[in-house]
């Protein structure tokens, strides 16, 4: 058994008791109600699912485990010769709430070489899809073409509730182990000519991804900042929530992954940053070799606006400021491409943006997401084919997602199965006050 696996298990043990304290002796305990319009307008802002993977505040935005962006990569060890954590070290962050100490990191490194390597089927089912397929149809195909070796659902039968997160962490761990080279290969296959390059034993993840998408360094630094920032949002967001919801099913972790990628895939939600990009392109060409101006910029978004599309990158379900994931990107760019065009430019629509989103008064956040920042440092490193970047997202948000549903076996959530009720009902309820 890894370090990681034995003092997760010690976690679970200590945490159970907690829970089913909780659900025994205070069982009732209110801790919201529903107003009929949070019933029709998504269950926004619902306190009903449990987490301790992440936080996230209206104000101050994600906390992983208690620690903000700033602390998290604070507190982790950088990769060698690296400025930015390995996400292998996050990934036991995650899971157990503690900083791996060099050794931790080391093996779950070593753990992750012989865990990642792809059944070469997976590369048989991407190469059969159309190629004009989005990469995010490649990789959720990908996923899912794994789940006939899942180690949970070959042990469901035999096992105790108790024993369901080992196997799901095992799947769990291996999933995330493959998504680089898997996401690399779609890269490659997809843009490259199919010129693709094998991983090379000994890097860690970040490294190795850079390494086999064929960007040289800082890209190893831009992979472990990317997918450690994309990881988790707490549990209520599109691609955590389907995952969670599928896996409450007991359905294993590629069927739940598989799942939460296509609705990362949505323009709402991870398209979002590919959507950024082409809105900057079109308004580029738009320009025609006329130099960017707030007042160029402010039409339009105004454009955008009225012709009933949302301004990509901006507004957020929860959050009431600008997404430190944004200010986190930002600040790399500050260091490494502090005059690039493309980020002058992005640092314009933020001056504009929040106003023109305030005066047509929807939006109530008018601040940028993550999504607003990360194409421009994808690009900047010559990854210009922009409908690749969800799959980054992809990578990434495995993380935080695949984390949540080791937990959720853990600590035996059930079946999620919320309540319908009738616009009629509503009515009534309506009518009485
Ligand atoms: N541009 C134009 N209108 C916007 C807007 C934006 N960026 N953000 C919100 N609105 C509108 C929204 O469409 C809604 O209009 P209707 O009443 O006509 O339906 C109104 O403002 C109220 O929406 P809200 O309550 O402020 O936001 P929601 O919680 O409904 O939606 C988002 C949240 C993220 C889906 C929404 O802000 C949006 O569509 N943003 C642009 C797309 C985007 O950047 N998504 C990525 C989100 C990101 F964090 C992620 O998942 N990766």
């Amino acid at each position: 058994m890894t370090r990681l696996k034995a003092r997760l298990l010690e976690k679970i043990q200590e945490h159970r008791p907690r829970t089913q304290r909780l659900n025994k002796e205070f069982g009732d305990v209110v801790i919201d109600q529903v107003t009929i319009s949070q019933a029709l307008g998504g269950a926004r802002d619902i306190h009903a699912l449990v987490t301790d993977i992440s936080y996230l505040d209206y104000q101050e935005g994600i906390r992983f485990r208690g620690k903000n962006i700033p602390e998290t990569f604070a507190a982790l060890p950088t990769a060698p010769g690296g400025e930015y954590p390995t996400v292998e070290s996050f990934w036991y962050f995650l899971l157990t709430g503690e900083v791996p100490t060099k050794e931790d990191t080391e093996e779950l490194v070593a753990d992750f070489q012989i865990r990642g390597q792809v059944p070469s089927y997976v590369f048989d089912v991407i190469r059969a899809l159309p190629k004009d397929s989005h990469p995010m149809v490649m990789l959720s195909a990908a996923v899912l073409s794994m789940q006939k070796d899942s180690k949970f659902a070959a042990a469901y039968h035999g096992m105790k509730k108790n024993d369901y997160w080992d196997p799901m962490f095992e799947d769990a761990s291996d999933l995330v182990a493959r998504l680089p080279q898997i996401a690399a290969f779609i890269y490659r296959y997809k843009y490259k000519n199919g010129d693709i390059i094998a991983p090379k034993p000994g890097l860690d993840m970040g490294a190795n991804f850079a390494h086999m998408m064929g960007i040289a360094k800082p890209y190893d630094d831009v992979a472990r900042m990317y997918f450690i920032l994309h990881s988790d949002h707490e549990s209520g967001n599109v691609s955590a929530h389907t995952t969670h919801l599928v896996a409450s099913a007991l359905s294993d972790a590629y069927y739940s992954f598989s799942a939460g990628l296509n609705g990362l895939a949505g323009p709402l939600h991870g398209l979002a940053n590919q959507e950024v990009l082409d809105w900057i392109l079109s308004f580029q060409k738009q320009l025609n070799g006329a130099e960017p101006t707030e007042e160029n910029v402010k039409k339009a978004l105004w454009d955008t606006l009225n012709s009933g599309h949302v301004i990509p990158g901006y507004g957020h379900a929860i959050l009431r400021k600008t997404d430190p994931r944004y200010t986190a990107q930002m600040e790399f760019c500050q260091k490494h491409l502090p005059t690039d065009p493309l980020f002058k430019l992005v640092n314009m629509i933020y001056h504009v943006a929040p106003g023109v989103l305030t005066e047509q008064g929807k939006t109530k956040n008018p601040w940028p997401n993550v999504d607003a920042q990360s194409g421009v440092i994808q690009w900047y490193y010559g990854l210009r084919e922009y409908d690749f970047y969800t799959v980054l997202f992809g990578v990434g948000r495995g993380l935080g997602v695949l984390a949540n549903i080791t937990w959720d076996r853990a600590l035996s959530y059930p079946l999620e199965r919320p309540k319908s009720v009738t616009t009629a009902m509503l009515e009534e309820w309506a009518a009485k006050g």
